[in-house]
């Protein structure tokens, strides 16, 4: 098990479509393992397989407190929505600090396969049906921020970039302290 980087915005990689799976393997099976690892370390409550930079039809979801009622859905797919909307404040580990209010509808049916290749279908409701509709936008390359304004947009993409570039300057710190004390 591993804990990988979680692409962030405006990272261009969140915005490739995913491919179906074909291969259900033990690959796989590392893969739905290493993404649980990634979701409870952030923490976050869903995770899709594009935000590990890996462009396949894979979303993770535990809305659970205890972090034990972990949901796979392999090749997922919304094959009804409610006529009912509701707005809901979402919030995205590739666009960290931002939560903001998008509107869905109430209810959906999901029909995917579960790791082993199981096909089933389940219908959802409040939270799980926001984060349902939230990972798999992720798999066509939607991120959340898109539902915004373009002036909420340019302000979170502004922000991020600036912080990225910190982020990357005190890196650079740590490096060259390093390198000096092995000099000395
Ligand atoms: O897709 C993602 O980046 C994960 C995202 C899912 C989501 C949250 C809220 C509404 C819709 C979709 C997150 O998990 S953000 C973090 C979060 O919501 C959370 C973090 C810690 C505890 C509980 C929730
Ligand atoms: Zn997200």
């Amino acid at each position: 098990m591993a804990i990988r980087p979680i692409l962030r915005y405006p990272d261009q990689r969140l915005h490739q479509i995913a491919k179906p799976i074909t291969v259900f393997d033990t690959a796989l099976k590392e893969l739905v393992s290493d993404m649980a690892e990634t979701l409870y370390a952030a923490p976050g409550i869903g995770l899709a397989a594009s935000q590990i930079d890996q462009h396949v039809q894979l979303i993770i979801i535990d809305i659970s407190k205890a972090q034990n009622e972990l949901l796979v859905f392999v090749n997922p797919e919304i094959v009804w929505t409610s006529e009912e909307k509701t707005t809901c404040d979402e919030g995205c580990l590739s666009v960290p600090g931002v939560y903001d209010g998008v509107t869905r509808p109430s209810r959906v049916k999901v029909r995917a396969h579960d790791v082993e290749g199981k096909l089933f279908d389940l219908e959802a409701q409040g939270l799980l049906a926001v984060c349902i509709q939230h990972e798999l936008d992720h798999l066509k390359g939607i991120v959340f921020v898109e539902y915004l304004s373009q002036l909420k947009r340019n302000r979170i993409k502004t922000r991020l970039l600036k912080e990225e570039r910190e982020q990357q300057k005190h890196e650079k710190k740590l490096v060259a302290q390093a390198m000096k004390r092995r000099t000395l």
